[in-house]
């Protein structure tokens, strides 16, 4: 069992069902990750991109189980890619967000600071942990209305060295809000070790010291991440307070691309990130298991990477065509506030 409980006792097991709709949608990230990729690459893109990579399972499995009314933060790498397509989320108007057309979902003119209110997706910034008050309100608000409605606040382990962090734990665990702390832990920072900023490794230890019941899995194994995610968001839903799910993932490139810390500026030993793309890839990896245990056939793989490989390409063509956003002083200033 891939799953390590700590505290923590529900325990989910996914369907066939499951298994597949997982599968599906990490074959749909990380194709259209690595369009995203040949976009930025091509010139074609506003503003910078942190490439997902092997690291896209946990997106995954965060957003193929909640119901479009429950509140989501995706990750900010692969810019939430993987969580939203799994939310559900119309993903061709946030490519053309990124291109900087008029039919992007803030009309071209943030790059990818966006929200997506009517999935519950809230606006997310550059500002590492500025996720963390904004879920504590989101789980204020489902618990005051009586709702059974959860939080999904996914965040690196760059994000815990916050204070923010600590006091979301804190409030989260105070007044048992239905949040789930979903720790994408990729081992750095930006250019900073892990062992360079925390004196501890496993950072789900941090949930103990808050009285939070704590998950920590294999975020290459698309399973566990996905039986994590049920397992969490039942927890939540039963009204049985917040939960902290620490996913082990990798990232096998730099930083971003398009900014300050562009390709070519090695943080990492390209050699050692090769050796994970070869062996630790997540698609390679369920694509051997649901072959192995027939959850899928040969021929069902190939048909979905080659759906994933034409919604790519649809998306492409439809966001190219999409007249470039040329707002006025008036409509940029439109959705701004300033007190
Ligand atoms: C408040 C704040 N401090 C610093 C930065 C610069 N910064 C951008 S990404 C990042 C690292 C975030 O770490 P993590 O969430 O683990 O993401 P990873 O680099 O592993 O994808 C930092 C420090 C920032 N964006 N916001």
């Amino acid at each position: 069992m891939p799953t390590k409980p700590r505290g923590a006792s529900a325990q989910e097991t996914l369907t066939r069902d499951h298994k597949r709709l997982l599968y599906r949608n990490l074959v749909r990230a990380m194709t259209l990750d690595r369009m995203m990729m040949r976009i930025i690459r091509a010139g074609k893109m506003v503003g910078f991109y942190h490439e997902g990579g092997i690291a896209l399972a946990p997106g995954v499995a965060a957003g193929t189980f909640l119901r479009r009314d429950d509140a989501m933060n995706p990750h900010y790498r692969a810019h939430g890619i993987a969580h939203m397509i799994a939310k559900g989320v119309d993903i061709q108007s946030y490519v053309a967000e990124h291109m900087g057309r008029v039919d992007g979902c803030a009309k071209g003119r943030s790059s990818f600071h966006v929200s997506y209110p009517e999935d519950h997706i809230f606006g997310w910034s550059a500002n590492i942990g500025a996720n963390f008050p904004p879920c504590i309100g989101y789980g204020f608000a489902a618990r005051y209305r009586s709702t059974d409605q959860v939080v999904m606040n996914c965040s690196g382990d760059g994000s815990y060295q916050e204070g923010r962090a600590h006091e979301a734990l804190l409030m989260t665990a105070n007044w048992h809000l239905p949040v789930i702390f979903w720790c994408e832990n990729n081992g750095i920072a930006q250019s900073s070790a892990l062992s360079d900023l925390f004196p501890i490794a496993d950072i789900s230890r941090l949930a103990a010291g808050y009285g939070i019941p704590a998950l920590m899995v294999d975020g290459q194994d698309l399973l566990a991440c996905g039986e994590a995610a049920l397992a969490a968001i039942a927890h939540a839903r039963a009204g049985k307070g917040p939960i902290f799910v620490e996913l082990k993932t990798l990232r096998s490139q730099e930083h971003n691309v398009g900014g300050l810390n562009n390709e070519g500026a090695h943080t990492r030993d390209p050699a050692l990130m090769q050796k994970w793309r070869d062996t630790r890839d997540p698609l390679t990896l369920a694509t051997a298991r649901l072959l192995k245990d027939q959850v899928l056939t040969e021929a069902e793989v190939a048909d979905l990477q080659l759906e994933a490989d034409r919604e790519a390409a649809a998306i492409e063509v439809h966001c190219e065509a999409s007249p470039k956003a040329t707002p006025s002083i008036d409509e940029l200033m439109a959705g701004v506030y300033a007190p």
